[in-house]
C-alpha cells in the first residue's frame, strides 16, 4: 500500500490548500503559531498534525469528535512535547537511557516531504526528520525518520528509520497514542491474556497477564512484550470499540496516570485521567540495532466500531 502511495503521490500535484469537495490538505499555523497540517477526508473525518514532533493532535470523526485525547493544559511550545494525541517516541523509550525522556523526535520540528490523495480517497502526509546539531550532540548518529499519516475510514500511521551513517545504532521506538474515552472506569483492554508484561509500578516485575478484560482501577503503566497485532479498546461509555492493528511493532504499553500522578503533571488537568488512556505500540523491550544503510519500518492502524 505504501508503495502505491509513493507512486501515486508522484502523479498528484502538491496542493497547499484543500482540493475539490473540501478533501485534501491545508497547511496553516495552529496553536502558538506552530506550523500545522490538516488532512480532510471525503467522509468528513480529519486529522491535525503539528510539524513540532510530527505530532498528530486530533483524529476527528465525521461528527467532529476528537477520538484522541489532547490535554487542555498541553503546552504548544517548541521546547516541550505536546500532551496527548500521538507523540512519536524515538530513539529512547521513557527514561530507559541517557537521552531526554522518550527521546528527541517529539520535540524537534519535522519537514512535510510529501502529501496527496490515493485513488481510493485516502489522504496522506509524509513527514521527515534527520539528524541535526542538537540531536548529534546527544545522540551521535545520522538517521532519517519518515512518518506517513494516512486518513481514510481509519487512521493508519507508518514509521521508518534509516541508518544513513557509517556505524550501527540501537533505538527504541513507539507511538505513544492517547485515546479519548468517556470514563476510564468503564473501559477495558482486550486481547492481552497470556502475554508477558513488565509492570513499571512494581519495579518492572515480569508476569503473565491472566485477564481477558483488563479494567483500569488505578495508576497503570505496563509494557506487554510481543503482544498480539490486533487489540481492542472497549469504550463502553461511548458505546464503541477502538481497534488497534500493529505490524513491525512488537510491544504494547498501557498507561493511565490516575489521580496522584495527574496532579504532579503540570501540562495535564488533575481530572483528565478520567477521560484518557494511552495504548502505545512500538519496539521497547528489545531495542532494534540498525546497520549502516539498513531500514526498519513499523505501522499501526486505528479504526472504530460500535459496541
Ligand atoms: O508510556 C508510559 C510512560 O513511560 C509513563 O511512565 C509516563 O511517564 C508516560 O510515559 C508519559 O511520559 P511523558 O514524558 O510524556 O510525561
Amino acid at each position: 500500500m505504501f508503495e502505491t502511495e509513493r507512486k501515486e503521490a508522484l502523479m498528484k500535484p502538491d496542493r497547499r490548500a484543500t482540493s475539490q469537495s473540501g478533501m485534501g490538505i491545508i497547511q496553516d499555523t495552529g496553536l502558538n503559531g506552530l506550523p500545522r497540517i490538516v488532512l480532510t477526508h471525503s467522509s468528513g473525518a480529519s486529522v491535525e498534525i503539528y510539524r513540532h514532533g510530527a505530532h498528530v493532535t486530533a483524529w476527528k470523526n465525521e461528527g467532529g469528535e476528537n477520538l484522541l485525547f489532547l490535554s487542555r493544559e498541553s503546552r504548544f511550545e517548541r521546547s516541550h512535547p505536546i500532551r496527548g494525541g500521538i507523540p512519536v517516541v524515538f530513539p529512547q523509550f521513557s527514561d530507559e537511557g541517557a537521552l531526554p525522556k522518550h527521546g528527541f523526535a517529539r520535540t524537534n520540528e519535522w519537514a512535510l516531504v510529501k502529501n496527496g490523495q490515493l485513488s481510493d480517497g485516502t489522504v496522506f502526509a509524509t513527514l521527515r526528520l534527520e539528524e541535526n546539531p542538537d540531536t548529534i550532540r546527544i545522540w551521535p548518529h545520522r538517521f532519517a525518520l519518515e512518518y506517513s499519516v494516512r486518513l481514510s475510514d481509519a487512521l493508519a500511521v507508518r514509521l521508518s528509520v534509516t541508518n544513513t551513517g557509517d556505524n550501527p545504532f540501537r533505538f527504541q521506538i513507539a507511538l505513544h497514542t492517547y485515546f479519548q474515552v468517556a470514563d476510564i472506569r468503564l473501559i477495558a483492554m482486550l486481547g492481552l491474556r497470556g502475554i508477558e508484561l513488565v509492570d513499571g509500578l512494581r519495579q518492572n516485575v515480569r508476569e503473565k497477564e491472566t485477564r481477558e478484560r483488563i479494567a483500569f482501577e488505578g495508576e497503570t503503566d505496563r509494557v506487554y512484550v510481543q503482544a498480539p497485532n490486533r487489540l481492542i479498546l472497549s469504550d463502553a461509555g461511548h458505546h464503541r470499540e477502538l481497534y488497534i492493528e500493529k505490524s513491525g511493532m512488537n510491544d504494547v504499553v498501557i498507561w493511565n496516570p490516575w489521580i496522584d500522578k495527574s496532579v504532579k503533571m503540570e501540562d495535564f488537568g488533575d481530572d483528565e485521567y478520567q477521560r484518557m488512556v494511552c495504548v502505545e505500540t512500538g519496539n521497547i523491550a528489545v531495542p532494534i540495532v540498525l546497520s549502516p544503510g539498513a531500514r526498519w519500518e513499523g505501522a499501526t492502524k486505528f479504526s472504530v466500531g460500535s459496541e
